[in-house]
């Protein structure tokens, strides 16, 4: 058994930073461990066709060195994933972070012991670990949803998840089916119909989406973001969602028909789902009339694209627009292709794969060489449910959230002390890594708190975790989100529980509320101090 300060899992945004803030600022000998072949996280995994962030490039990355941030080479408005994923190597490499990482070795038990006050850790490749804090940062969007369906087994065909995409997977002239139609299914579905003999798309929801307005940037857009960076983040950190960009105050209806046309269609034509649903208007999340205007205005805009009337029909969505929202290189315009048809599940569903592809309910079997699993993730807490963890007396993880995942603050959960998630169960909604560092810096902050005033453990209480959770619950019902099945309450893969997984209340005040937590000495932890020396 080895010792160490400090595990972390993950190798993603979340684990390398982690690794960094702990061995570098607070001296501790610490390990972080991915069951990938290589850095990276979400952007090792995800290597399907046209897979890009729906977060501007200049805000998806980290804010807390200037020399990095001054090198950071974006030349798009979103990245695509090689470069997302460059850029992750590179900081593992600048920083010195590889000999720290162990790559290809997954963690798959995580034992709290009563007696000691640690962590034994095991990993698959027989290896075991004793350490004081255990930190995940196992991803929000990690664990493959992979959707049951009679027959899968029988298919010849390949099949891709989007997610575990191989290097080496080819669709050029193949007649490949994709199932699912969020964010990777649309960004897949868009990018390899002009290089495909047939594709069927095999959609469930319709979905809403708006163009991307993805482009070059020119050198001199670029100098002048890296010239305003400090001003950039600040209102970032300072902002709800953190995406870089100012939230309307303009209720819908407060405009005239005439001027709310105009603003849709400038949001269009500019590009961007998540400029499309908050830079316009105040309340296209929280009011049905306002969230209706916003749909009324993507389905006459697929009216207009789509040029058969039936298909446009069926790609036209009659729920809310209340899903992580979306955006393309051209998506409902790929329906115009002669190489694409599509399939509503809902009214023609799957029934079984065959050898030579997917029969649906109408008996038509569609023949296919690929079928490409674009179903999405067990959002938020699947990977930590798919390990081996106990904390206190032995409490396995599913047990303590067999009601749904809960925490306090998304940083920690009562019975497991000394267990730090980074984007655990109800954190912000938001842009992901000014969140990420956001409770990283916490974390490391704790952990340097508790090594000065010699804490052995701490705890979120139960009360606390309790507390928090009705407390995202209320806010998250204050949505229109709370009332549209997607991964964002756990909605999209069965066996799930559909419950609150999300504080929505925004970065900023989440971030307010950790900081005043630290400040007055962790109010809703309990803290056990050595009684040694
Ligand atoms: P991840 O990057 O998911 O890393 C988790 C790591 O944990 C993985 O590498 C995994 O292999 C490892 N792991 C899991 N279990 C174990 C185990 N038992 N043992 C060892 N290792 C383990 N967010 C945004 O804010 N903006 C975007 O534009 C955006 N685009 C996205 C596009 C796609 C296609 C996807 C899937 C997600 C996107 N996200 C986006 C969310 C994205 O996941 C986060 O932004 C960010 O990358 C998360 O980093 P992380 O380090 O927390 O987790
Ligand atoms: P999503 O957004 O969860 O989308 C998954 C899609 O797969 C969605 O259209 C689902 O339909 C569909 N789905 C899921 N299970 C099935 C089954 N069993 N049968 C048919 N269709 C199914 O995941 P993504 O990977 O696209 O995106 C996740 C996030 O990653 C995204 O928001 C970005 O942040 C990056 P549904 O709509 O639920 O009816």
């Amino acid at each position: 058994m080895k010792t160490l300060d400090a595990v972390v899992v993950g190798a993603g945004f979340g684990g390398l930073y982690a690794l960094k803030k702990l061995r570098d600022d607070l001296g501790l000998k610490v390990l972080a461990f991915d069951k990938a072949a290589g850095v990276g996280g979400t952007w090792f995994w995800n290597r399907y066709p046209g897979a890009m962030s729906d977060s501007e490039a200049h805000v998806y990355c980290y804010s807390w060195d200037d020399e990095l941030l001054e090198d950071w080479k974006f030349s798009t408005k979103f990245i695509y994933q090689p470069e997302v994923l460059r850029y992750l190597e590179h900081v593992a490499e600048r920083y010195r972070l590889y000999p720290d990482i162990r790559l290809n070795t997954a963690i798959t038990s995580a034992v709290f012991d009563d007696g000691s006050g640690r962590w034994l850790i095991s990993t698959d490749d027989g290896e075991q670990y004793n350490a004081k804090y255990f930190v995940t940062a196992l991803g929000l969007l990690s664990a493959t949803n992979e959707p049951v369906i009679k027959g899968l087994e029988h298919f010849t065909g390949a099949v891709y998840h989007t997610s575990r995409w191989p290097k080496d997977a080819t669709v050029a002239g193949k007649r490949v089916g994709v199932i699912g139609t969020g964010s990777s299914g649309v960004q897949t579905i868009t990018a390899i119909a002009p290089v495909v003999e047939h594709l069927t798309v095999f959609q469930r929801s319709a979905q809403y989406t708006v163009p991307s307005g993805q482009r070059p940037l020119a050198d001199e857009e670029v100098k002048a973001i890296k010239a305003d960076y400090k001003k950039i983040w600040d209102d970032v950190r300072n902002s709800p969602l953190a995406f870089g960009f100012e939230l309307s105050a303009v209720p819908t209806h407060s405009v005239c028909e005439e001027e709310r046309e105009k603003i849709f269609s400038r949001a269009w034509d500019g590009g961007g789902g998540f400029r499309f649903m908050f830079e316009t208007f105040s309340d296209i999340g929280v009011d049905l009339e306002a969230n209706k205007a916003a749909q009324d205005f993507i389905r006459r805009k697929i009216g207009e694209i789509v040029k058969n009337p039936d298909t446009a029909r069926r790609l036209m969505p009659t729920e809310l627009h209340a899903k992580r929202p979306l955006c393309d290189a051209g998506y409902y315009e790929t329906f115009n292709r002669e190489n694409v048809s599509l399939v509503c599940l809902k009214t023609t569903p799957i029934v079984e794969m065959t050898p030579r592809g997917i029969r649906t309910a109408d008996g038509t079997e569609h023949e296919l060489d690929v079928v490409v699993l674009a179903t999405g993730f067990e959002a938020v807490d699947g990977n930590l449910k798919r390990l081996d963890v106990r904390g206190r007396g032995g409490l396995r993880i599913q047990d303590h959230w067999k009601e749904g995942a809960s925490s306090y603050l998304s940083l920690a959960t009562s019975r497991f002390p000394n267990m730090f998630m980074v984007l655990g169960p109800n954190g912000p909604f938001c842009n992901l890594p000014p969140a990420i560092e956001s409770q990283v810096e916490w974390i490391a902050d704790a952990i340097g708190y508790m090594e000065r005033h010699a804490v052995e453990t701490l705890e979120a209480s139960e009360a606390a975790e309790v507390a928090w959770g009705q407390a995202c619950q209320e806010i998250a019902e204050q949505t229109l989100f709370a009332r549209t099945a997607s991964w964002i309450f756990g909605a999209n893969s069965s066996g799930k529980k559909h419950t609150v997984y999300f504080y929505m209340g925004g970065l900023n005040l989440f971030r307010d509320k950790i900081r005043e937590v630290a400040a007055s000495g962790y109010p809703g932890f309990d803290l056990e101090r050595s009684t040694r020396g």
